[in-house]
């Protein structure tokens, strides 16, 4: 059995902590970490973990901890990914790494120094069959050559009223930057964005342009304030043939006249699958060291946040901006299967 500790106990540790408590056989749920003991406490019995904790260092350097899962702040999580790795314990931890490329870069070095990859990233939309589906209809040539893959990402609204245009490119907009990468096998060398009006005090769309190496076109729409549900599209173009993502709805109703397909609240409904694929891959990767052709690594958090700043400075200049990334190091190309 493979000993996890979920740090982080609030929503999305929480979920985290529920997926290996039910849907990960050879895993066991060790310890529930938070610096909130009474929510660490809650979420420990409604799962039956051995153990609670609220101090997060000590618990990656338990010995009866053999693998991480970080699902706490954001700010956290590249200085809790440099302790697994000085522990030398595998860690899955929710994205970002950071939002600061610099930042990503340090962690970078520290699993370099370290001579083996411990970082796996919870970039968990790689994991979704839709996007799945369309990398491999490029691989196989059934599509000929990509030249645009356009992409919708809608919030029903913002998770606090100070959310900004610049939030909705560094927040919710890396999904589909690392996903895009992900399904074209490129990388990205420009981004321009831009924001309509609204009539309100909300914060407005943010359309998004970029260029690839491979010269294709990515267009990415992140709406925070959709009001009507969690949607997401994304349709991967070729000289052959497109491919498009479905909504995922497992019922339609058809009343008066009409036919209708809901639509979750937010993403956890729509990528549960996604998360447990995801996770059980970790859980893999923990017990064989072998990381996973499919995950998200440190590198691949580093270009998510490069971009997203790069987007964000674009969003204020009103110009097109370069991104210009660092060299990626040998060590993460060579596990790369298409992508590379
Ligand atoms: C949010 O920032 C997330 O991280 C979720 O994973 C994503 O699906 C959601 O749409 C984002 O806004």
């Amino acid at each position: 059995m493979t000993r996890l500790a979920v740090i982080g106990a609030g929503i999305m540790g929480e979920d985290h902590a529920r997926i290996v408590a039910d849907e990960l056989p050879g895993a066991t749920l060790q310890v529930i970490c938070d610096r909130d003991a009474t929510r660490a406490k809650s979420v420990a019995d409604a799962l039956c973990a051995e153990d609670v904790s609220n101090d997060p260092e000590a618990t990656i350097l338990r010995n009866d901890v053999d693998a991480v899962i970080i699902a706490s702040p954001d700010f956290t999580h590249a200085p809790l990914s440099m302790a697994c790795i000085a522990a030398g314990k595998p860690v899955l931890c929710e994205k970002p790494l950071s939002q600061s490329p610099e930042e990503c870069l340090s962690v970078i070095r520290a699993e370099q120094a370290a001579g083996t990859q411990y970082v796996m990233l919870g970039f968990m939309r790689r994991y979704d069959r839709s996007y799945a589906e369309m990398r491999q209809a490029l691989v196989e040539g059934r599509l000929g050559r990509a030249l645009m893959m356009h992409n919708f990402h809608r919030n029903v609204d913002t998770p606090n009223a100070d959310f900004t245009g610049a939030m909705a490119i560094t927040n919710s907009a890396p999904h589909e930057f690392d996903v895009v990468r992900h399904v074209l096998g490129t990388e990205f060398t420009s981004i321009s964005a831009f924001q309509p009006r609204r009539s309100d005090q909300r914060v407005a769309p943010v359309v998004m342009v970029l260029q690839t190496a491979d010269d294709q076109l990515v267009t990415i729409e992140v709406n925070n304030n959709a009001a009507y549900g969690y949607d997401v599209r994304a349709e991967l173009v070729g000289e052959a043939g497109s491919i498009a993502m479905n909504n995922v709805a497992y019922t339609r109703t058809d009343t008066a006249f009409a036919s209708s397909t809901g639509y979750d609240a937010d993403w956890r409904g729509r990528y549960h699958d996604a998360y447990v694929r995801q996770n059980r891959d970790f859980l893999r990767f923990a017990q064989t060291g072998l990381f996973p052709d499919t995950a998200s690594d440190c590198w691949d958090g580093y270009c998510a946040a490069l971009v997203a700043e790069t987007g964000a400075k674009s969003l204020s200049s009103g110009q097109r901006e370069e991104i210009n990334l660092t060299h990626r190091p040998e060590f993460y190309s060579a596990r790369k299967g298409v992508a590379a």
